[in-house]
């Protein structure tokens, strides 16, 4: 096996850093770069620009060991680790700028027998058309002189350390040597098993992870706007048909956000657009959430206008501050191009566009509260608190989060998405 000494991890972002600084706590000499020098300056301070648990004290060993150091300039190394964004463009094609302008920065530097890792999500085919012939660039020939590999990041935020140590890994080769190479170097830092495959399915197993869970949200929204409009509750629906030993079905909500889920199926439907229906059907699906939660408010109080709505959550999930892609903060933006005065409360996030508020200052004098991302703190709210605060008593619970029966004990009219009213109160007699 060919020994690698020196790596170059490109990127110094979620992925990017926590892999740089494993590989330097494993006894590696690895140079992160990144493009913007306040991050090089904050990681060669030992300290760090994103919030993960346990990163700081990682990225402190590493700096502090003299194995991790940070630049902003590739420079020549035995192994080349690509950790950028690859976000999506209006057009819905995924932007690869970011990948390509990684690869041209290897390239000069690149010498015989040095390995380039693709971690960066992308579309099926990219490592072949994209990848490859800007390394080509360097005179020498990709797959013989210069080994390539795909090996995608799986790791879920907030709990990244402990998913790249324990997840298996894939990983796909331009040749099979180039594959064992790259497995070689991943079953340094990695628990779990390293699966070997071409580079072009390790790029497709990836998306389609993130799509599986995307057109299995989506399946969970289509149900709760059925049982909305047949009087039931898709929760129950959802919670009894997963009593089935293969059925496992996830939870509607106000839409998909992130910027994996909801943006990897297109990286899918890009190369296929006449055959990926299903994938791109259920990427509407999830999209149209937001604005249905929005006519769902409106048509509450009859299209009466402006209501005074306190939005609680902007994150794009639960006890995370990410706001990227939130269908929360979207729900927002509709409700307040509806006509509606909206006051937005999200106890992680800081940093806005939108103003954020306290929660009293959301609450005060509100016709109704649209809680919008499933934040542990917001089970702390004490209904009789907040409706003492407020205008009206109602509650828009779109991810069935709050506690129904205390909410509605404080005289609540809580409305749960996904749930079509009291289908079982009109099959049992009164008095149960
Ligand atoms: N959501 C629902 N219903 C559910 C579950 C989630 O509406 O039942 C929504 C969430 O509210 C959120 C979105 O989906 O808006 C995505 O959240 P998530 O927790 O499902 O996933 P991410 O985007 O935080 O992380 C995913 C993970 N992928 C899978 O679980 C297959 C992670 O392992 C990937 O590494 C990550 O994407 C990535 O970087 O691709």
């Amino acid at each position: 096996m060919t020994k690698f000494d020196h790596i170059c991890v490109l990127g110094l972002g979620y992925i990017g850093l926590p892999t740089a600084s494993l590989f330097a706590t494993n006894g590696f000499r690895v140079t992160g770069v990144d493009v913007d020098p306040r991050v090089v300056d904050t990681i060669n301070r030992g300290e760090v620009h994103i919030e993960e648990p346990g990163l700081n004290t990682l990225v402190q060993a590493a700096t502090n060991s003299g194995m991790l150091r940070a630049t902003t300039e590739a420079p020549v190394a035995d192994v080349y680790i690509i950790a950028v964004p690859t976000p999506i463009l209006e057009d819905r094609r995924a932007d690869l700028s970011c990948v390509e302008a990684a690869a041209r920065a290897i390239a000069p530097q690149l010498r015989p027998h040095a390995l380039v890792i693709l971690e960066s999500t992308s579309p099926p085919g990219t490592c072949h058309g994209v990848v490859a012939p800007i390394l080509a660039t360097s005179g020498l020939e990709v797959g013989r002189q210069v080994h390539l590999a795909h090996c995608p990041e799986r790791v879920l935020p907030g709990q990244i350390l402990y998913e790249l140590l324990e997840n298996p890994r894939v990983v796909g080769g331009y040749t099979k040597r180039c594959g064992e190479l790259a497995r070689g170097l991943y079953r340094a830092i990695v628990g779990g098993a390293v699966h070997l495959t071409d580079v072009t399915t390790a790029e497709m197993v990836k998306v389609t992870e993130n799509t599986f869970r995307d057109v299995n949200i989506a399946l969970a929204n289509e149900l709760a706007l059925v049982s909305e409009r047949l009087g039931i509750n898709a929760w129950d629906v959802i919670r009894l048909a997963n009593l089935h030993p293969r059925v496992n079905l996830l939870n509607p909500g106000p839409g998909v956000g992130g910027h994996c889920i909801s943006v990897d199926p297109w990286f899918i439907v890009e190369q296929a657009p006449d055959l990926a229906r299903l994938i791109a059907t259920a990427r509407e699906v999830n999209d149209g959430m937001p604005g249905h939660v929005e006519a769902r408010v409106t048509a509450l109080f009859s299209g009466r206008k402006p209501l005074r709505v306190a939005a609680l959550g902007a994150a794009y999930k639960g006890n995370v501050d990410d706001t990227r892609e939130s269908p929360a903060l979207e729900v927002v933006r509709l409700l307040a191009e509806a006509g509606h005065d909206v006051r937005l409360y999200d106890p992680h996030v800081t940093r806005l566009r939108w103003p954020l508020v306290s929660a009293t200052e959301a609450l005060a004098g509100a016709d109704v509260i649209v809680l919008l991302t499933a934040h542990t703190e917001f089970r702390g709210l004490d209904p009789g608190w907040a409706g003492a605060q407020m205008a009206g008593r109602v509650l828009v619970d779109t991810h069935n989060f709050l506690d129904k029966k205390a909410w509605q004990a404080a005289h609540f009219q809580v409305h749960t998405l996904g749930d079509g009213g009291a289908a079982l109160a009109r099959l049992l007699p009164r008095s149960a």
